[in-house]
């Protein structure tokens, strides 16, 4: 084993010495130290040890893993440039040129079609209770569905919400049925990074509740959408998935426009990049919110506008857009 970790280092510090890309780095991270690396793996292994195995294996296991974040930090912060793209630093910035961000837009374009199909646009608390967050989703303690979203949990005893979808209880709360709100915001998990996984992303929410709401009144509105923002049909699929607080749950999928579907380090070669979480509101839901289960249903759907960004102006890497760099920004061709 101290062989294997050893060249892990060795092959680590190879890699690293080839990275000119902060985005290339932070790659290497998550395959080396990431949740599905082989260091992970070892770590893992530990607990199936004997207590002296752990003590004799455990101190040289995590001085590896702190040797390889050492190498990955002390590469990122000798990097010329965190954004590798060449500019001419002597451009005096004239505010008056300022441009939207890319997510700002694809927020707006997708607002404005849901106003004019009759939504109020709401917004919630970035700081969120396991209540709103969780529990009142159909989501209560140990359920494992709060494995699929890393919190980061506060100190005093709220959490960064992972969805907006702790709006749909709000929702229902201050406006009760019939209902028709839209809630962009900005969400966050404590996720490994790469080509499309941020660890703080906007998400907008939908609701509708009314009576007689079905599954076409939900593919409607999300064909709609698709259509102001790209202006042109796309190939979408839709696949089951599952969500505690929607039943039937649906995930809707974007053929990648990086590579046409055919495949690539974006997509991580299957071709499609998971857009939107969506299905019909779960009636312990709708109870959580004091809305009449019996008389209403409804339909919700969380969109990732980081992701729909992405896809609209042909982004191949997600980190991109957090990276705050607005010289690299200002390079999409954003009308
Ligand atoms: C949800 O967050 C559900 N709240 C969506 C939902 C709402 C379902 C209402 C049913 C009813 P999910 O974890 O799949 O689901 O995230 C939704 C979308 O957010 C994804 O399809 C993706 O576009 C985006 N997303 C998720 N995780 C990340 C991430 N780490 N980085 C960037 N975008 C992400």
């Amino acid at each position: 084993m101290e062989k294997e970790l050893e060249n892990l280092l060795v092959s680590l510090k190879n890699e690293l010495d080839k990275c000119t890309k902060e985005f290339d780095v932070l790659n290497l991270k998550s395959k080396y130290l990431g949740k599905k690396s082989r260091l992970s793996e070892i770590l893992s292994e530990l607990k199936n040890m004997s207590v002296e195995d752990k003590r004799l294996y455990g101190s040289v296991i995590n001085n590896t893993k702190k040797q390889m974040e050492q190498e990955v930090n002390e590469k990122i912060e000798n990097l010329d440039s965190k954004v590798n793209i060449s500019f001419d630093d002597t451009i005096d910035y004239d505010v008056n040129n300022g441009s939207l961000h890319p997510v700002t837009i694809v927020a707006k374009e997708v607002t404005d079609c849901l106003k004019k199909m009759g939504f109020t646009v709401v917004s919630g608390p970035e700081m969120e209770s396991e209540y709103y967050n969780f529990e009142a989703l159909n989501v209560p303690k140990d359920h494992p569905a709060r494995d699929m979203q890393d919190t980061y949990y506060l100190d005093n005893g709220m959490l960064l919400r992972t969805q907006t979808s702790d709006n749909q209880i709000r929702g229902m709360e201050n406006y009760g049925a019939p209902l028709r709100i839209c809630a962009p915001g900005r969400t966050f998990r404590n996720e490994d990074l790469d080509a499309n996984h941020e660890n703080t992303f906007f998400q907008i929410e939908g609701m509708v509740i009314d009576k007689n709401i079905s599954i076409e009144n939900l593919m409607y509105v999300m064909q709609e959408l698709l259509k102001e923002v790209f202006h042109t049909n796309i190939k979408v699929r839709l696949r089951p998935g599952f969500f505690p607080f929607t039943e039937p749950s649906y995930e809707m999928d974007m053929s990648c426009v990086i590579c046409g579907g055919k495949g690539c380090p974006t997509c991580k070669n299957s071709g499609w990049i998971e857009l939107i979480g969506c299905g019909m509101v779960h009636p312990n839901v709708l109870r959580a919110g004091g809305i009449d289960s019996e008389q209403y249903t409804g339909f919700a759907f969380g969109i990732g506008l980081t992701r729909l960004a992405m896809m609209k102006y042909k982004i191949n890497d997600i980190r991109v857009l957090n990276s705050g760099d607005i010289r690299y920004l200002k390079n999409f061709d954003i009308k």
